[in-house]
């Protein structure tokens, strides 16, 4: 530094005054310091503490912090900036991670109570359990999530009255059926396949596959609710126990991000807030921190796969031109919102925020959405437009994401209900012989088919009908009705009375497969979830008998000596089995089934929405969760 000389003063003198002046200033910053310094050493209820340290300020940590990773220490940490990192399409994201540690103190063993008899007592222990795990994280994490407090903003209990039993004592026989059909689901896959993804019922073997990147055991994380709330309690502590000791997230290997998130986030959030296992939210976290690097595109539109130890990410290869796909990128919303819910962490929702920001301001062709978008422009692919396979879970999200801000989310909403106008006007069609259906869009042309996917719609307009429009709504009502009905015809025109994969409606076909190639089925659940939504909105006796139908033919052509299994051909009269249980035939086709012979307040649909996989995730209400804080900050102070 170069000092000038001042006019009169001598150099001797103003080097003394200089001196003088610095001494004072260290003086009074180390003053200062001090009393910052000693803000720290406050109780958390003093108001000077908490208007010099705000919130923001004892955030968690974001993802891409490197080495910031535990689980434990992202509750705790002070947030550091998220150093996102540019990923060309395909190239390896190197950042190496360190594995979580999930908080295991806090951890307690439900008691084993016996399936039907003892299903009171073993919820009850249950319950007081879940208060000492929950107030022991209350008190070692006063910023995080209030899991008693969650409860209190529910408007029923989670289990409904009587465990949703019903004063039918029919309805009762089909409902304990089902929970039959789930036992003998689950005992064969613990047998045979245990910690593997899949049961082979034919083979008596597990099956991994290549979906979800090395993670194994998807139909115990798939099955935790479902047993859960079926009451089948030495089932569920079995699973709970796996996932606590040997579910391992530290795996290598390319998984889909969709399935990973809908299967495994969605079991583990959902498993979390039916019993509040502190494990199950912290696996939920730590996984959801694995498939962040997915984002890393110059558009923020996710890549399809994901190695979940590298992180590096990429497109299918089936995929036109390297795009992401409508149904997989737009079916996150839900999950990664809750996943900010429960660890404080902005970046998740950011990051499905940022996914909603560019399908609402992109062109749609007719109000369409596509079902290819390229991560890297952010434009459309190309135009085929498809409610079934590709496409429907994003409009599924958007309805549900409406719903579960407790109706605040009133962009989810707008967009659900112009795009819901656009397939109107553009895809649902009507048969010669009267059959409502949503056909496929290919760049203007129309295809005459839909597939076994698309009859998901029938529940998810059902649900949606009460925001439209008033004027809309009985219509809304009535279209999820013959969507629901045609679905349902597409059952009994088989010689199984099971759906085909896909039919369609042209060369004189009314909802009936033409080609071999469409001709299975697989235990999927999108037909029985519309029975159960319309049953609930309608209680119309029919919806409960042909689900009925349902379970008699699963009983007559997919039940098999050691399990479940898919069937090649619904018309054929000797069954040909896939050797197949799959893990949604747990987590939804059954869930659907149980729910569709319970009464409506088991997982009310005034508390609950279900993700794509039928796991429950609860309606935030915000304003509830906000003002008991504020209360109890009062209180403490
Ligand atoms: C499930 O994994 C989900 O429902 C998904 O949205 C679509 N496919 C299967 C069931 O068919």
């Amino acid at each position: 530094m170069v000092f000038r000389k001042l006019p009169g003063v001598s150099a001797s003198g103003m080097g003394l005054r200089l001196s003088q002046k610095f001494v004072f200033l260290l003086f009074l910053s180390g003053l200062v310091t001090l009393c910052f310094g000693a803000l720290f050493f406050l109780p958390d209820s003093v108001r000077l503490k908490r208007i010099f340290l705000s919130k923001t300020e004892v955030q968690p940590v974001t993802v891409g912090s490197g080495s910031e990773n535990d689980v434990r220490e992202h509750l705790k940490r002070p947030k550091e900036p998220e150093h996102t990192r540019d990923m060309t399409p395909g190239k390896g994201e190197t950042k190496s991670r360190k594995p979580s540690v999930s908080n295991e103190a806090t951890e307690e063993r439900l008691a084993g109570g016996k399936a039907q008899e003892d299903l009171t007592v073993s919820r009850s222990k249950a319950d007081s359990l879940m208060e000492r795990v929950s107030d022991a994280h209350i008190d070692a994490n006063s910023d995080t999530f209030n899991f008693k407090k969650f409860q209190g903003c529910l408007l029923k209990p989670a289990l409904g009255r009587d465990s949703g039993s019903t004063a039918d004592p029919k309805t009762n026989d089909r409902r304990e059926k089902v929970k039959e059909m789930m036992k003998f689901a689950w005992d064969n896959y613990k047998r045979y396949a245990w910690g593997k993804n899949e049961l082979r019922p034919l083979t008596k073997n597990g099956h991994l596959g290549n979906m979800f990147g090395g993670l194994r055991g998807a139909s115990i994380v798939d099955s935790l609710d479902t047993l859960y709330i079926m009451g089948l309690m030495d089932e569920y502590n079995d699973a709970k126990e796996w996932v606590q000791t040997s579910l391992d997230l530290n795996s290598n290997g390319e998984a889909s991000l969709f399935e990973v998130n809908i299967r495994y986030v969605g079991g583990l959030l959902s498993a979390y807030y039916l019993t509040g296992e502190e494990f199950f939210r912290n696996k939920a976290v730590e996984l959801g921190e694995k498939l962040l690097p997915a984002f890393n595109t110059p558009t923020g539109i996710p890549r399809g796969v994901i190695n979940l130890g590298s992180g590096t990410s990429w497109s299918w290869g089936w995929a036109s031109a390297g795009s992401s796909i409508l149904a997989e990128f737009g079916t996150l919303h839900l999950e990664f919102v809750h996943l900010t819910e429960l660890s404080n962490n902005p970046v998740f929702k950011e990051k499905v925020m940022s996914i909603r920001k560019l399908l609402n301001k992109i062109e749609k062709p007719h109000g369409l959405y596509p079902n290819f978008l390229s991560p890297v422009s952010g434009n459309w692919v190309q135009h085929h437009v498809s409610i079934g396979g590709l496409g429907d879970s994003f409009y599924e999200y958007l309805i549900k994401s409406y719903l579960m801000s407790d109706k605040t989310d009133e962009e989810a909403k707008k967009m659900y209900y112009s795009a819901l106008e656009a397939i109107e006007a553009n895809l649902v069609q009507k048969s010669p012989g009267g059959l409502t259906y949503m056909a496929e869009w290919r760049g203007g042309i129309l295809d005459h088919k839909m597939g076994h996917l698309a009859c998901f719609s029938g529940g998810m307009i059902g649900i949606g009908a009460d925001d439209g429009a008033p004027e809309k709504r009985q219509h809304y009502l009535d279209l999820a009705a013959e969507i629901t009905h045609t679905c349902h015809e597409s059952y009994t025109r088989s010689t199984t009375r099971l759906g085909p994969e896909a039919f369609r409606f042209d060369s004189g076909a009314e909802a009936t497969a033409t080609r071999l190639s469409d001709r299975y089925y697989i235990l999927r659940p999108e037909v029985i979830e519309s029975y159960m939504y319309m049953w609930r909105l309608t209680h119309d006796p029919k919806y409960r008998d042909w689900g009925w139908e349902a379970v008699e033919a699963l009983e007559q052509h997919c039940r098999v000596e050691s399990g479940f299994s898919g069937i090649r051909d619904v018309y054929a009269l000797t069954a040909s089995h896939d050797n197949m249980q799959q893990s949604f035939f747990l987590s939804e086709t059954l869930k659907y089934l149980y729910l569709l012979f319970s009464d409506d307040d088991l997982l009310s649909l005034e508390d609950w929405v279900f993700n794509t996989e039928a796991h429950p995730l609860p309606i935030i209400r915000k304003s509830c969760l906000q003002d008991e804080v504020t209360e109890e900050k009062t209180v403490s102070e």
